[in-house]
């Protein structure tokens, strides 16, 4: 993507101090793609990134570390079953996981009591009803360990 803009706005003269002239002009009103990485859809890590199993569960993983933050700290789900998994990759911290309790549209039990660093622990649960769920680290809270998953309608 970055080596596309440069050649588009900028071309000849900045390019061609890095390059050398003759070949980026050449090259600069040409429509080839410069980068074949641009075009690839996937993203780094996948957290948050909502899928859907071959059972046909939404799967979502979220990681939390030392620094008392969820990633993502939000993530968007349709009606149906979730499989949500948190990784714990502090190297020392202990954190736990639950929809924070008379927050949501709906209730959900479903929690993570205790999930150690190193550890990594995965829930499973329904939802219906669409609007926004809280989640917390209640360890954590005062710390601002929250987060929101969005049911939608
Ligand atoms: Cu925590």
């Amino acid at each position: 993507m970055t080596g596309r803009l440069t050649g588009r706005r900028g071309g000849a003269a900045i390019a061609g101090v890095l390059l050398g002239a003759g070949l980026v002009l050449a090259g600069c009103g040409a429509d080839e793609p410069a980068d074949p990485g641009a075009a690839s859809p996937t993203t780094t890590s996948g957290l948050g990134a909502v899928t859907t199993a071959p059972d046909g569960v939404q799967e979502v993983t979220l990681q939390t570390q030392d620094d008392y933050v969820f990633t993502p700290d939000t993530f968007t789900v349709a009606p149906g079953r979730v499989r949500l998994t948190v990784t714990n990759v502090a190297e020392q911290m202990v954190h736990n996981f639950r929809f924070t309790p008379d927050t949501g549209p709906a209730p959900i039990d479903e929690e993570i009591s205790l999930l150690a660093a190193g550890e990594s622990r995965t829930i499973e649960f329904e939802v219906t009803e669409p609007g926004d769920y809280p989640f917390e680290c209640s360890f954590h809270v005062q710390l601002d360990q929250v987060g929101t998953m969005t049911v939608t309608g």
